[in-house]
């Protein structure tokens, strides 16, 4: 027996194959103990169970070039880096409720700050994530004692096993894919990351994107800002003299509605209207009837950095994420020399879109996400805390923010797949063969609802009249897929490019008690571009030196033109579709020769190659503050 035993670890692939069983059980347990993700299917279970035997493979694969002893300290010292790994998130997590980044890394100047609080964040249980390198160890000093002579691996053998180890990755990421579309391209949420690409692969993954990042700073240099300059410069529009500080030293509330577009407005459904507080509103408002979102793939938080700075988001990815490190000018920052204070609400987990660390960068002094809330099982759906019971759990705490505040709410409740609880339906779905359309109209007129009774809690205190609100729709709710329901919606046959477009319209309300009565619907073609130089012009700050490519929306001296991320653009006169390359009059949708697209066309193109430039390049950090 004993002889058996024996010769069953001085075999050359059991100290390999042990540490890779060892690595493979902490790391689920890990996940299963600590993290606990939480795994809404059965797939989620099972990419939680294959994902550290593809790190597994692939890194201790590489030992197995190394002969003889060296090959187990080669195993020894990959464990010891992955046992790092681990603990260091574990420990971070217990902390932070959140993963490790690199620029989070970079931002601890000395490590001994980090180790400082590493050791009293540290418990006796962590040791446990030790066990399989303690064995390894053991069985190292053991193994050497014994006198365990010199043996190699086949190359095709260690080939072999990181290619397996590749191989399970690969099904992992497609399970992944499959799970949430487009992981990869746009990011979302590190918890999630890490939930369907597992730990290792994430820290891999954000030091791809990192790179990148970097790289693209480091060819930049303090001379690209100049082009970019003279462009914003020769576009940048007068305020108008009636409403430059009309609004000077109030609070701004800014509202960020989820996915709702402004075909809802004034629409009725089986007689009802959809969203009776924000029809009333625009009796009382300033309300932009052709805004659009110009929001690319990081949706909301396109919006909301499209809203805060003026600059376009990207191409692909979410700028939130992918240059969260940039230098910015955005509106935060700039109140804060006007004494205001800056606070974001949002009843999510705050690392969705990288907010926690982004809100920073922008200037924010204070971010209020799930954990400042109360949310239950009952009062939260989808994606999080419903809207009512966020508005009423959010004002108390806004009553608190020192004054003049800029205070953004971020709503959930009308999100994709538009799902409610029955005794929150204020209204019958609409009967087009297309579920999803059905019930987004169930989840405005919930949403409309909530904002009904945020007004009025503000209008309970001071806050109301000494604000202006501004509420926008953040992008589109209902995306092409569901064109044939759209088409009985809007009243057309079907959904062309043109209707395609106009379908992109989000509603803005700019709503300034003590102002009703010059309530307008202001037609001007815009987009989420021109928030950032309206408000700061309302509150009587000048931004003609700011790199901002919006216009005010005020200004009587704004042309009516806006662009969609793909280079399609919208003006007074033509809808231009860079999809299928279609030019109409924007006021019919007749189609019209190409040619008289085409200025605006390379105007829409240029500005959104200048603003790229801008982030990818880091451009803001060469200018003065
Ligand atoms: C998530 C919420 C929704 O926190 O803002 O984001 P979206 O999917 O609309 O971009
Ligand atoms: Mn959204």
């Amino acid at each position: 027996m004993k002889e058996q035993i024996k010769k069953i670890v001085f075999n050359k692939y059991f100290y390999f194959i042990l540490a890779l069983i060892l690595f493979w059980i902490k790391s689920y347990a890990a996940f299963k103990i600590f993290f606990q993700p939480d795994l809404e299917n059965d797939t989620q279970g099972f990419i939680l169970l294959i994902t550290p035997i593809s790190t597994a493979l692939v890194f201790f694969g590489l030992s197995l070039f190394f002969k003889g002893p060296a090959h187990r300290v080669a195993v020894l010292v990959i464990d010891f880096v992955l046992s790092f790994i681990l603990t260091a998130n574990i420990i971070y997590h217990r902390f932070f409720d959140d993963y490790i980044t690199i620029p989070d890394l970079m931002q601890f100047k000395n490590f001994g700050e980090l180790g400082g609080s590493a050791k009293v964040l540290a418990e006796p249980i962590d040791i446990l994530y030790w066990a399989d390198f303690i064995i390894l160890v053991i069985l190292a000093l053991v193994l050497k004692k014994a006198g365990s002579g010199s043996f190699k691996f086949k190359k095709r053998f260690a080939v072999g096993i990181i290619a397996a180890g590749i191989a399970v990755f690969f099904v992992n990421l497609t399970l992944a894919e499959e799970q949430r579309s487009d992981l990869l391209t746009r990011t979302f949420d590190r918890a999630k990351l890490v939930k369907l690409l597992g730990l290792y692969n994430y820290h891999i993954y954000d030091a791809v994107i990192n790179i990148r990042t970097s790289s693209q700073r480091a060819i930049a240099d303090s001379s690209d800002i100049n082009g970019i300059k003279n462009y914003v410069k020769a576009n940048h529009v007068k305020p108008s003299d009636k409403f430059f500080g009309a609004a000077k030293g109030k609070n701004v509330i800014l509202v960020s509605l989820e996915s709702t577009q402004s075909f809802l407005i004034n629409y009725k459904l089986h007689g009802q209207e959809v969203t009776p507080f924000l029809n009333d509103l625009v009796s009382k408002s300033f309300y932009f009837d052709n805004f659009y979102h110009n929001t690319g793939q990081g949706k909301t938080s396109d919006a909301e950095f499209l809203i805060d700075n003026s600059i376009y988001p990207l191409p692909r990815g979410a700028v939130y994420t992918t240059n969260a490190q940039n230098e910015y000018h955005a509106t935060p920052e700039i109140l804060d020399q006007h004494g205001y204070t800056s606070v974001a609400f949002h009843g999510n987990h705050k690392s969705f879109w990288n907010r926690d660390i982004m809100y920073k960068t922008l200037g924010y002094d204070k971010f209020y996400p799930e954990k400042y809330f109360n949310i239950t099982e009952d009062n939260s759906i989808n994606y999080g805390l419903k809207d009512i019971p966020f508005f009423k759990q959010a004002v108390p705490i806004l009553k608190k923010v020192q004054q003049p505040f800029y205070a953004k709410f971020i709503t959930l409740s009308n999100h994709f797949p538009f799902v409610l609880d029955p005794e929150d339906e204020m209204i019958e779905p609409a009967n087009t063969e297309d579920n999803v359309v059905n019930r987004y109209f169930q989840t405005a007129r919930y949403e409309d609802e909530a904002l009904r009774i945020f007004f009025e809690k503000l209008k309970e205190s001071d806050l109301y009249k000494n604000s202006v609100i501004v509420l926008y729709g953040d992008h589109y709710g209902i995306s092409e897929n569901h064109n044939e329901a759209m088409a009985k919606v809007i009243g057309v046959d079907e959904i062309n490019s043109y209707h395609h477009l106009k379908l992109q319209r989000v509603p803005l309300f700019i709503h300034i008690p003590g102002m009703e009565d010059q309530a307008k619907v202001m037609h001007t073609t815009s987009g989420e571009i021109d928030v950032k130089p309206t408000i700061l012009h309302l509150l009587g700050i000048q931004t003609k030196d700011d790199i901002a490519f919006g216009a005010d929306l005020f200004s009587p001296e704004r042309p009516s033109f806006t662009i969609q991320r793909d280079g399609s653009f919208i003006s007074g006169k033509y809808i231009y579709s860079k999809k299928d390359s279609t030019c109409y009059l924007q006021k019919t949708g007749d189609v019209v020769g190409n040619k008289q697209c085409k200025p605006l066309e390379n105007k829409a193109l240029h500005e959104l190659q200048l603003s790229d430039k801008v982030i990818y390049g880091d451009l803001l950090r060469f200018t003065d503050r």
